[in-house]
């Protein structure tokens, strides 16, 4: 069967903010409180987007989530008239009130854990909705991506979307952030490798680790993978104490090749040989370890170079690194990658995109789209308005400069005439695409 790889990036909401929202993310805990630039984040944003396009990719687009999230206001015994709720929360308790805004729903690795149908027993594409239970900003997305995933994939014969684990501590899910598909091509059975932070309780010092095991062992059995072809690793407990919230901050692969850090996971030469098990001869592993010698691990996390998307292009015979700027501005990382490009490896080719804006609350390239395999049926199922064309792009970048305010400064969230500015925008965008999801 041929497939390809769909990437589906979330759309930057009006509401991007700095809020410092999220322990252990160290670019969010650095740029909290500083001003905003919502306008260029999402037009940055959509250019990645036709970048791809422009190379001969299929790309997709999920819309921002409905901010103020009115569901959090109800939840919080707040009444529903957002204009009065809004002075009344803000006084209360201003960290909700940046939760209730947060425009995190863009990092759209972190959506949902995908398994294309080659490698599920009943043929069908699964997906789940991360409950992203360890931080409060991004524990509301859920239920929204949920509706939003089925509004998309609709076709119980071709799809299932499966509702989000158990929003329990021992359940932690960050989606596809920590998953990596390993595979001789897109439409062939593949190795589902899950990369876990813990198993069992949370330690209460240090960074707090986002995925458990439990979470990562009940998709696989709800997306009926082959457990032979399916292996569960844990991130190194240094990564997540040096700021790898996520797996996709140290390691990122596509097809045969893993390209990682030398301190991304617990035991590598343990994950790499239970990879090659489950590759059951249908391809060789390559990795592609960096090490610390060349790459610091601070370099590593600062700069992204791992947050990188890791594609095949048409036209290149070897796998292209859509790499952020701060890759190329940081001189280990720059040195690194022309030395990649120059050998005779897996990886030919470095691009860099301008993903700034986004950069600062620790979303990198990777962070922002979230990866599906798809067959050609598959694709034609699916909602069609979320697939981009250049001209959709272009509708999406005049919504995006008609709507969206140039700055926001985090006081400007207490106004509620800035709620009412977040609803058109997204009125505008949902329009746009064809969907009606409610908030
Ligand atoms: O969950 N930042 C996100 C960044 C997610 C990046 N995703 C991947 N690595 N796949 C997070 O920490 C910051 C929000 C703020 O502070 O305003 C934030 O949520």
């Amino acid at each position: 069967m041929t497939a390809v790889e769909v990437n589906f990036d979330g759309l930057i909401g009006p509401s991007h903010n700095y809020g410092g929202l999220s322990t252990g993310n160290l670019a969010s805990a650095k740029h909290g409180g500083l001003i905003s630039r919502p306008r260029d984040a999402a037009l940055q944003g959509l250019e990645k987007m036709r970048s791809m396009l422009d190379a001969g990719l299929v790309q997709g687009i999920l819309p921002p989530q409905g901010r103020p999230s009115r569901s959090l206001f109800r939840q919080l015994g707040y009444e529903p008239r957002i204009r009065s709720a809004i002075p009344k929360m803000a006084k209360a308790a201003p960290d909700l009130l940046k939760a209730a805004y947060s425009a995190s729903a863009m990092w759209a690795a972190n959506a949902a854990t995908v398994s294309p149908s080659a490698d599920t027993s009943d043929n069908r594409l699964h997906l789940t909705a991360a409950n992203l239970s360890t931080m409060l900003h991004r524990s509301i997305e859920h239920p929204e991506t949920t509706a939003l995933l089925r509004a998309i994939f609709a076709d119980p014969k071709k799809f299932v979307v499966h509702d989000a684990l158990p929003s329990h501590e021992d359940f932690a899910d960050e989606g596809a952030a920590n998953h990596v598909r390993l595979a001789a091509s897109h439409g062939e059975s593949g190795v589902a490798l899950f990369v876990f932070g813990r198993d069992g309780a949370p330690e209460y010092a240090g960074f707090p680790a986002r995925q458990t095991l439990r979470a990562s062992q009940s998709i696989a059995r709800a997306h009926k993978l082959d457990a032979a072809s399916t292996v569960f690793a844990q991130q190194s407990k240094v990564a997540i104490e040096a700021g790898a919230f996520h797996n996709d901050v140290v390691c990122v692969g596509c097809l045969n090749t893993l390209f990682f850090h030398e301190h991304a996971f617990e035991d590598t030469s343990n994950v790499l040989s239970e990879i090659g098990k489950a590759a059951q001869g249908r391809f060789t592993l390559q990795p592609v370890m960096v090490s610390d010698s060349e790459v610091p691990l601070r370099d590593a996390i600062t700069s992204y170079l791992f947050n990188s998307q890791l594609v095949t292009m048409p036209g290149q015979d070897r796998l292209v690194l859509i790499a952020p700027t701060e890759t190329r501005d940081t001189p280990s990382t720059r040195a690194y990658c022309q030395s990649l490009i120059e050998s005779n490896g897996p990886i030919g080719d470095v691009r860099y995109v301008d993903v700034r804006q986004s950069m600062m609350n620790g979303g990198g390239p990777a962070c922002l789209r979230l990866r599906v395999v798809m067959t050609e049926e598959e694709i034609a199922s699916a909602h069609p308005r979320v697939f981009l064309d250049h001209k959709r792009i272009d509708t999406l970048q005049d919504v995006v400069a008609r709507t969206y305010r140039e700055e926001l400064a985090p006081s400007d969230l207490v106004d509620p005439a800035f709620a009412e500015e977040c609803m058109l925008a997204r009125e505008a965008i949902l329009e746009v695409l064809g969907l009606n999801i409610l908030n």
